[in-house]
């Protein structure tokens, strides 16, 4: 480390050396991505807020009010008004902090000590952290022919240790809505903690919903359904790191509840201890600022591009993997293999992602994607075939 401190111009200059490296997400380039360019009045909400820390949140009662609005807002949208809950990091963190909820649960309540989750799949990798982290069995359930969670395989993998069920509302790579109906009745039935996994869809099923487009039941209004993770730092438009965990009772939170005698609050509940109120005043700011209507135009928006890139595949002879129900567009070319295609778009400054099962070039039309990069894209890739 250099001895002596550097100016504040010299500190400037280097750090833009240093970003001058990233790409942006307004260039319209990154295309495989489930985060997005922050929105002006978020980041300076976030700005503001910088200071204050949630892990201590007698210091900082303002900024408690606001993480305490955002989640009954978010519970709103959620089908339930009344949840408790936590701005946390993101998903990863909002995934185990639920399955920790199901597995003191169920070591509590039904002395299981090995316990089991089940999770489609498709689900995102953060349940495979979680299992780690928490000493619980992962299985993983079979999808159906739509890649959603297939509810015969759910069935088979039920065992006297099953601590948690996990359905998926918006995949992470292709978007997909497991039958968290059915799952919630099968849970009710055989007493299982149902979480669901909507760090992605949460931010769109209820506006999309709201508009006209048909999606299944996913959320507290199924009795089920113990804990919902979603993400306001994907389509919620609030800075990295903005995530959210919402459980259906205080119970939940209990369940995790660590004494911490000399803090402004007794016991705390959340992973992280030091906590950003940063994340909370930005994701109130922006809610506030964009309202339901703002979010169902945002999300029609990204479904109006969404298909319009589905219609230029299929019209250029791409297979795609599966239609899109959310804004998240899978496909292949029947010359070339999904990681070639990638590796040419890359040389072409188009950063894709490639997905697993099955492979396939996807493509999440997050809202820095417009129509003019899409129709760019399409003539590129007219390009390569
Ligand atoms: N649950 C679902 C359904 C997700 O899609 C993700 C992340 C998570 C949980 C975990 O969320 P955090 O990453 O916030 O902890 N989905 C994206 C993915 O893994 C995250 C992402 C975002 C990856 C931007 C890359 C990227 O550039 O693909």
């Amino acid at each position: 480390m250099n001895r002596k401190g550097l100016s504040k111009h010299q500190v400037s200059e280097r750090l833009k050396e240093f970003q001058k490296r990233d790409l942006k997400y307004s260039s319209g380039r990154i295309l495989g991505s489930m985060c997005t360019c922050a929105h002006p009045v978020a980041k300076e909400a976030y700005h503001d807020f910088l200071e204050s820390n949630l892990g201590d949140p007698g210091l900082f009662e303002g900024t408690k009010a606001l993480e305490d609005e955002v989640i009954s807002m978010l519970g709103e949208i959620l089908g339930k008004k009344d949840v408790c809950g936590h701005m946390i990091t993101g998903g990863t963190e909002a995934n185990l902090m639920a399955m920790r909820a199901a597995r003191n649960q169920a070591r509590q309540e039904k002395s299981i000590k090995n316990g089991e989750i089940i999770a489609p799949k498709s689900a995102h990798f953060s349940f495979k952290k979680a299992a780690d982290i928490l000493n619980l069995e992962l299985k993983e359930a079979e999808l159906d022919e739509n890649y959603c969670m297939d509810l015969n395989s759910v069935k088979e993998l039920i065992s006297p240790n099953t601590v948690a069920i996990v359905g998926v509302a918006g995949t992470t790579e292709l978007g997909k809505i497991d039958p968290i109906a059915d799952l919630s009745e099968l849970c009710l039935e055989k007493d299982i903690y149902l979480h669901v996994d909507a760090a992605f869809g949460g931010f769109l099923i209820p506006f999309l919903r709201d508009i006209g487009y048909k999606f299944p039941e996913f959320d507290f209004g199924l009795q089920g359904v113990c804990s919902i993770t979603i993400d306001p730092h994907k389509m919620g438009l609030a800075p990295i790191p903005s995530g959210c965990i919402l459980f259906r009772e205080e119970k939940y939170l209990d369940l995790m509840s660590i004494d911490t005698p000399y803090l402004t609050e007794k016991q705390q509940s959340t992973i992280v201890g030091t906590r950003t109120g940063a994340s909370a005043a930005a994701t109130w700011a922006i809610m506030k600022y964009m309202g339901w209507e703002g979010y169902a135009k945002l999300a029609k928006n990204s479904m109006e591009i969404t298909d319009f890139l589905a219609r230029g595949l299929l019209k250029q002879g791409f297979e795609l993997v599966s239609p899109p129900e959310l804004n998240i567009v899978a496909f292949n070319s029947s010359k070339i293999s999904a990681h070639e295609l990638a590796s040419r778009l890359d040389k072409m400054g188009w950063a894709v992602s490639v997905s697993s099962c099955p492979p396939a070039i996807r493509i999440v039309l997050m809202p820095h994607i417009r129509r003019e990069h899409m129709v760019e894209f399409l003539d590129d890739l007219k390009n390569i075939e």
